[in-house]
Parts: C-alpha cells; sequence; structure tokens
C-alpha cells in the first residue's frame, strides 16, 4: 500500500502501542455508582497499560476466531470493556460496528436493522443480550456465517486467545458509523484509520496545546462526538479522560460539574441541551459544592448552539469560577468523521444579529443588536485546517454570493469514502463538485478532491461558519423559509409548561402549513381543559413571533416527540407519526388537542 505524502503515518493501534510505553499513565478514568451528593463511589482507573493489555487480549480472541478485515458490532454497555472492546477490534485488524446496548424496543429494532445492514461476524455485548430479541436473524444469508456473541467479561479475560496484534494500513476500513437517521434505513459511514487520525490531528489543531489537561465525557461511546471526539482523541493525544455514563449523566446532570470540580477538568464537551439542563437542574446547594475554574474549554456541537442558552449557563455557573471564553461552539458530522470547525482556542464566543425578513430569503444582512426583526446567531468558528467549506447552491452547483446563505459543503481528509453497500446515495452525497471545478483541499485516498454534502444550511463570514439549519427541515410558506428551531422557541417560550416542541410543515398538493408538536414537563397528566388552554398560549405565541398561524398544535405527554439515540429532534419521524395519528396525547384521547 503506498503512503501519500499527505497522509498520516500513524493509527490508532500504532499510538496505543506508542502510549504504553508510558504503562503507568493514566488514560481512563471511569466514575459510577453515584451517590446522592453527586459523587462517584466506584472509580475505575485504566492506565494505558491497561488499555494496552485489555486490548490485546481482546485483539487475541478476534484473530483466533479469524475476525480479521471482518465486521465486529460493539454493543457493550458504556464503560471500560467499552474501550478494551474498540482497540482489540482494531489490533484484530477488523473493523469496529459502535452500537447502543439493544436495549427496549426502539433499540432493538433498530439494532436488528444496523445488523441486517453491515451483516457483521460477531457481535460483541453484555451477555444479558445474547439470544434475545435483538439477536441478528437465526438465518445467515447464504455464504455467511452467523455472528458469533461475545461476552466479555472478567471471565473473558482469564481465557481469552493469544495472536499477536496487527497493524492497520491508513486506508483500510476502521469504524462503520451508522447515522442517527430513520430505523427502518440506517446508512452505515465507512471510515479509513487515516480518517480517524485525521480528525484526531485537526482537533489537537483547533484546541491547542495545553499542559496538564484533564478530559471529561458523559457522552455515549456509540456516536461520533463520544467516541471520535473524546475516547480515540484522549488516547491519540495523551492525555487522561474522565468517563460517565450518558445515563448517569440525565440522572442527574449535576455529577457532569462535580466531577469537573473533583477532577480539576481542563476540557468537556457537552450539546446545546446538556447546558440548559445543567442550568434547569443543579440546585442552589449544589451550586455552591462547585468549582468550575478549571474548565478551558468546553465544546457545544451537535445541536444548534443557541445565544441564550450560552448566557443563562454563564450567569449561573460563572459566579463558581466558570469562565464564559471557555465555551467552543462547534460543528460536525459523522460523515465528516466528525469535526468540521470551531471556535479557536482562548477567543470570546462570537454572535452576529441578523435581519430576519432578509434571513428567511436567504440573505444574510446585519441588523440591530436585539431589534424586534433580528435573529442572533452563534458563530461556530474558523474551518478545521486542512479543510474546506464552499456555501454552495446545490442545484446550480455554483457558490452562492458572499452574503447568501446556501449548502455547507465539506473538503479534506476527515470526509469519509462513503456508506456501506450504497453506491448512489454515496456518490449524491460525497462526490459533490462545484461547475466551477474541483474541491482545494486533499481527501483521504485516491479519490479527486470533491466535496461532502452536509444536507446543513450556513454561511461564512470572516473565515467563520454560521449554521442555520438543516434543509430536510426547512418550513417552506407564503415564500418565506422558515427555521423550525426559531418556532420551537417560540413554542416552549409561550409559558405552556412545555419541555421539548417540533415544528414541520405539512404538504398538500396546493398549501404547506405549520404543525406544532410539543411536550409537557414531568409526568403529570394534563385535562383537555390544560391542554386546550397551553394549546391557545402557542398558538399566540407563535403567530405573534413569525407572522404564521399554526394550522395544528398537537400536545402531549414526555415521549410524545421521536428523538434519536443521540437525543436530537427527528422532526421527520414525528411528522410521520403526526400524519398517521399515533402521536402520544393523554388520556382519556380528546378531541381537543388536534384542531
Ligand atoms: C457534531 C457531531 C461537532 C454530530 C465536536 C468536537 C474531552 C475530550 C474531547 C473534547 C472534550 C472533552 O452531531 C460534532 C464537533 C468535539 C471535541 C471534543 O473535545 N454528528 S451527527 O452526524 O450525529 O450529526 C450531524 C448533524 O448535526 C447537526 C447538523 O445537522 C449535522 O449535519 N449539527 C449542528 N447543527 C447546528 N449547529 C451545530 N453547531 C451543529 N453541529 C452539528
Amino acid at each position: 500500500m503506498e503512503h501519500h505524502s499527505k497522509w498520516p503515518t500513524t493509527s490508532l493501534p500504532e499510538i496505543l502501542h506508542e502510549r504504553a510505553r508510558q504503562p503507568r499513565r493514566l488514560a481512563f478514568r471511569f466514575l459510577e455508582g453515584f451517590s446522592p451528593d453527586g459523587s462517584a463511589t466506584e472509580i475505575v482507573d485504566w492506565t494505558y497499560h491497561d488499555v494496552a493489555e485489555h486490548a490485546a487480549t481482546v485483539g487475541a480472541e478476534l484473530r483466533d476466531r479469524g475476525l480479521t478485515g471482518r465486521r465486529v458490532v460493539l454493543a457493550l454497555d458504556p464503560g471500560p470493556y467499552y474501550v478494551a472492546a474498540l482497540f482489540g477490534i482494531f489490533l484484530a485488524g477488523a473493523t469496529a460496528v459502535p452500537s447502543f446496548p439493544p436495549f427496549g424496543r426502539r433499540a432493538k429494532a433498530r439494532f436488528a436493522s444496523i445488523i441486517e445492514d453491515c451483516r457483521p461476524d460477531a457481535v460483541i455485548a453484555h451477555p444479558r443480550f445474547a439470544g434475545t430479541g435483538a439477536a441478528p436473524a437465526a438465518e445467515p444469508p447464504p455464504g455467511m456465517r452467523a455472528p458469533d456473541w461475545l461476552s466479555l467479561d472478567e471471565e473473558f479475560f482469564r481465557r481469552a486467545g493469544t495472536a499477536p496484534g496487527i497493524l492497520p494500513e491508513p486506508a483500510d476500513p476502521a469504524l462503520l458509523q451508522y447515522t442517527s437517521g430513520s430505523t427502518g434505513d440506517p446508512k452505515g459511514i465507512v471510515l479509513t484509520h487515516a480518517n480517524l487520525v485525521s480528525n484526531c490531528h485537526v482537533l489537537e489543531h483547533n484546541m491547542g496545546v495545553e499542559a496538564d489537561r484533564v478530559g471529561c465525557s458523559w457522552l455515549p461511546p456509540y456516536h461520533d462526538m463520544g467516541l471520535m471526539g473524546t475516547i480515540m482523541l484522549a488516547l491519540h493525544s495523551g492525555w487522561p479522560l474522565v468517563l460517565m455514563s450518558p445515563v448517569d449523566f440525565v440522572q442527574q446532570p449535576y455529577r457532569w460539574l462535580r466531577a469537573i470540580t473533583d477532577n480539576r477538568v481542563t476540557i468537556s464537551v457537552g450539546p446545546n441541551f446538556a447546558f440548559d439542563l445543567c442550568v434547569d437542574t443543579v440546585t442552589d446547594e449544589e451550586l455552591a459544592t462547585l468549582d468550575l475554574g478549571s474548565l478551558r474549554q468546553v465544546y457545544c456541537g451537535a445541536e444548534p448552539v443557541f445565544p441564550a442558552t450560552v448566557e443563562r449557563f454563564a450567569e449561573r455557573f460563572a459566579p463558581r469560577g466558570y469562565d464564559p471564553a471557555a465555551l467552543v461552539p462547534c460543528y460536525g458530522l459523522a460523515e465528516a468523521t466528525l469535526f468540521v470547525s470551531g471556535k479557536a482556542a482562548g477567543a470570546p464566543v462570537r454572535t452576529m444579529w441578523l435581519d430576519r425578513p432578509a434571513l428567511e430569503k436567504g440573505v444574510v444582512r446585519d441588523a440591530e443588536p436585539g431589534g424586534e426583526d433580528a435573529v442572533e446567531i452563534v458563530s461556530c468558528g474558523a474551518v478545521a485546517a486542512g479543510h474546506e467549506v464552499a456555501i454552495a447552491d446545490p442545484d446550480a452547483r455554483r457558490r452562492v454570493p458572499p452574503d447568501g446563505v446556501g449548502e455547507i459543503w465539506v473538503g479534506g481528509p476527515n470526509v469519509a469514502a462513503g456508506y456501506l453497500g450504497r453506491p448512489e446515495p454515496s456518490a449524491e452525497t460525497f462526490t459533490a463538485l462545484l461547475s466551477t471545478g474541483a474541491c482545494s483541499a486533499p481527501v483521504a485516498g485516491e479519490r479527486p478532491p470533491t466535496y461532502l454534502r452536509t444536507g446543513d444550511l450556513g454561511f461564512l463570514r470572516d473565515g467563520e461558519l454560521f449554521v442555520t439549519g438543516r434543509i430536510k427541515d426547512l418550513i417552506v410558506i407564503a415564500g418565506r423559509n422558515l427555521y423550525p428551531q426559531d418556532i420551537e422557541r417560540s413554542v416552549l417560550a409561550a409559558g405552556a409548561e412545555l419541555r421539548q416542541a417540533a415544528a414541520f410543515s405539512l404538504r398538500d398538493a396546493t398549501t404547506e402549513s405549520l404543525v406544532v408538536v410539543a411536550e409537557f414537563h414531568g409526568i403529570r397528566r394534563r385535562t383537555a381543559a390544560e391542554v386546550a388552554a397551553a394549546r391557545d398560549l402557542v398558538l399566540a405565541a407563535v403567530t405573534a413571533d413569525h407572522g404564521v398561524r399554526p394550522a395544528a398544535v398537537h400536545l402531549g405527554p414526555v415521549g410524545t416527540i421521536f428523538t434519536t439515540t443521540s437525543g436530537k429532534v427527528r422532526r421527520d419521524a414525528t411528522r410521520q407519526a403526526f400524519v398517521q395519528g399515533t402521536l402520544k396525547r393523554f388520556a382519556p384521547a380528546t378531541d381537543e388537542n388536534t384542531p
């Protein structure tokens, strides 16, 4: 295999060998068994030696089973064995397919569809999932073996195989990342070892150098941000990472801030919702125990970054040493391994006030801060080193004018080769070209330098990327492009005790109308009269803020709105359930909550 000069010469398994030369340094600290005061009672520390040794054991077992070059689904719970298994798969020269544990009806269905799509030769999962409905189809297709189920427990590490590890080539597939798309149609993004290392390089470049860096993450290890953004990066960069499970975080968000305090964490990460959750749930007594003065950087991406969230988080936690300039708004997607852009280290968070009517027509025009028709947007910072972003008109395949909003196209070594076994969607998504020619950033492999179409809308200003929304989610009414998140914000601010909202449009032959779905806080059942009163508040707020009256408002209990396994609102799925009349509602069913 020829080495391209622009390619990284190392891979993560090589880096692991390198790190293990300092065997006693702390690599990962896992926090479990939280007590009511928010601190962990079970702390498992793994040195680089521990990681290397456990990974080697897993790798040897996989090689003994002949799994080199095969796909291995990783469906363990978050924790030390997840990390060991991930690197073990790499050491065996196999391709890792990170998955969530198949627990619950929706997760099982999604798990089954991933198995169906990637046809793995082994599944590493907790014993409790073997033989459940989540197990793959009993009959493997002709010429294929049924997946082995491997359970990693203490017993496994006592008896496992001995074959030596192998080092992959940069162009070898390392990982198959499933996108959080619809359940029935999962698409596996093929990431090479070169992609994974490239992503670490650009993140390190964005973060800058810092002595004694300590990371903390509660993100799921089966999503790009938790896996490529924290676990792989920490190992690659050589600083320790404090980990807790996402379930432990959501149960008591204070635990995250407590872990930062107790471990003198300098860098952490979370989507916008996590920052709101902290403001909403951390009590005054809890607040008093926190010291966030060690935190230099806290990345915020995966969802729109709302100025109001940034402000209220700063307001609440600055008295406990939090530096508002630590917040790093960032943008990325699994098709580009992870990272596309992020605020420069140390810089203040930058926002822009834009004229909303102009923005609704796809034009970027400055507006008076706080003005009535103005909307504030957070900058997601400069584009990753060695990468290029073009703001494109996807139909004309041209750049939009400098003051225009368009589709975000990305070129560079982070961009994946395509979706597994899907030449057409791959070509459509990964090999876009402007009519004026190729992209200027190099891509991995021998492909011509093309762009990835992200499906996201945004614009560039002074080299910084501003993300405005997703093409698919745009609500086009009377020639205006309404962004669902703006409408959803009005819904939540209507004073109707609502916690989450989804806005989407409904099309018939002649018109497009606005539909709002939202769910109430807490578990208390609402009466028909309460639902009707809340609906009136929502109608009034949305009409006043946006000049469009929703044609329907459906209000239900927690769980009404569909979300991805990473917690993003799935407006498409919610719309589908609305059309089919299967959205949750309070019993007894009332006609009042859908006009
Ligand atoms: C986005 C991932 C952004 C995602 C993360 C850098 C310890 C260790 C390391 C550390 C901190 C502590 O959502 C990742 C970059 C993390 C550095 C960690 O540092 N991927 S996805 O494929 O599931 O979804 C992609 C879609 O999400 C939306 C877009 O629609 C995108 O296509 N999205 C955003 N929308 C609006 N604004 C943003 N900033 C968005 N970012 C992603």
